[in-house]
């Protein structure tokens, strides 16, 4: 191409929790300006990428990002300066060596993707293509069904909920604008039920009520009854998703459900809920139902459950090719959620994404807890053609902003548009 990148500039701002990130500007000669923000999880996997922060305690809790800032603007862009910003791969490579650490610990994988996506950006824009199909070619036109993370939980949210996550999977909708509606519909008649029963409908970090309810269960029991008063059929048309995300109640050999008061379970007494969870409820995927180390545990998952419903890996497989390759020999799961900030470029991610291909795995491009209005990830997840995304619920705008921008997309493809797995 005959742009090349004139200089890249980082500045600190915040993310939908109020607690800094950057965001990345990248400038071609040609006039063109990329521009992209980082997001940042809670329930974070040990083996993520690292989000470099300064530790310093007189700004934002020691949560300030000056220190990537400082990377992006003096050690990386430098580097980059004057390349083609169509050569993602080796852009991401030269920054993987200038970090020259195994989990990008000394540049921070929040200074390398904000980068990363900036470039991608800038490069869609100088060659006057949507994102979507600058990433994924003339073929990227199927848009993903959403898994809607309607009631909020663990580290999400105070709700009395163990598990973090109930989402929504309308399954059954003719296409993306449809499967919006039918989630958006079923979110107001939950709202509504939570009223009636004197529940409260403040909610969480990803935009799902919060109420305090007697057990995880009832949290099922609640869609279930919300899908049918929103007019849908359950289990037909709108199915239920979960990422209970296990590692944050698992301490000492045991999952505490502490906060439900439900007791403490062995690997094999959650694996026997989850089996008649899957039994009694329309649950078509379930993600992190173990902790991140427990891989045989997940294995004992898999072969009960992964014949049935979706075994998603997220804590334990990170997005890094090394743990979904082993997960991939040892049946860990049959699908990976996709997180462009647990390994920190856009073209490992996507090398991720090849992993889960081959093996015939599904995988869900997904959101972090903490957003920024960047909907970059929206058409990541066209260009992927992967067929899903989790990208939390039908309220606050850094996660309707990705919603908003798939509706775009399709409107755009028109009848070339397809939707789903
Ligand atoms: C998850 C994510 C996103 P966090 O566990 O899947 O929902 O949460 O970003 O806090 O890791
Ligand atoms: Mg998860």
């Amino acid at each position: 191409m005959s742009a090349h990148i004139r200089a890249i500039r980082a500045l600190e701002i915040l993310d939908s929790r109020g607690t800094p990130t950057l965001r990345v500007f990248v400038s071609l000669d040609d006039g063109t300006l990329g521009t992209s923000s980082v997001p940042s999880g809670a329930s974070t996997g040990e083996n993520e990428a690292v989000e470099l922060r300064d530790g310093d305690a007189k700004r934002y809790g020691g949560k300030g990002v000056r220190k990537a800032i400082a990377h992006v603007n003096e050690t990386i862009a430098p580097r980059l300066v004057g390349l083609d910003p169509t050569e993602q791969s080796r852009i991401d490579r030269l920054m993987i060596e200038l970090d020259a650490t195994a989990n990008k610990a000394k540049l921070g994988a929040n200074a390398m993707l904000g980068v990363s996506q900036a470039v991608a950006r800038a490069a869609a824009q100088a060659c006057r293509l949507p994102l979507y199909q600058y990433l994924g070619g003339a073929g990227a036109r199927r848009l993903p069904v959403p898994q809607m993370n309607v009631l909020n939980g663990g580290k999400h949210a105070d709700s009395s909920l163990d598990f973090q996550e109930f989402m929504l999977m309308p399954v059954g909708a003719p296409n993306f604008a449809e499967a919006l509606r039918y989630g958006s519909e079923t979110f107001q008649a939950l709202k509504r039920l939570l009223h009636e029963r004197g529940l409260s409908t403040l909610v969480g970090d990803e935009g799902g009520f919060a109420p305090a309810l007697a057990s995880n269960e009832e949290a099922c029991q609640l869609i279930v009854t919300a899908i049918e008063r929103a007019g849908y059929r359950p289990g037909e048309q709108i199915a239920i998703a979960l990422d209970p995300a296990a590692t944050s109640f698992f301490e000492k050999d045991r999952y505490r459900l502490t906060r439900s008061r439900q007791g403490e379970k062995t690997s094999d007494q959650m694996i026997e809920l989850y089996r008649k969870w899957v039994d009694t409820y329309p649950i078509v995927s379930l993600e992190d139902g173990l902790a991140e180390n427990d891989w045989k545990g997940f294995q004992a998952l898999t072969a009960e459950l992964g014949g049935r419903i979706q075994i998603v890996g997220d804590d334990n497989l990170v997005t890094n090719p090394i743990y979904i390759r082993r997960g991939i020999e040892e049946k860990t799961c049959n699908a990976a959620l996709i997180k462009l900030n647990q390994i920190g470029t856009v073209s490992e991610t996507i090398d991720a994404i090849q992993l889960c291909r081959k093996a015939g795995w599904r995988y869900v491009i997904s959101h972090r807890s903490g957003e920024t209005e960047d909907a970059f990830m929206a058409d990541f997840a066209v260009a992927m053609s992967g067929g899903q995304i989790k990208t939390g619920s039908l309220c606050r705008s850094e996660r309707i902003a990705k919603y908003n921008r798939l509706l775009e997309i399709e409107a755009e493809l028109g009848p070339a548009a397809l939707f789903g797995a």
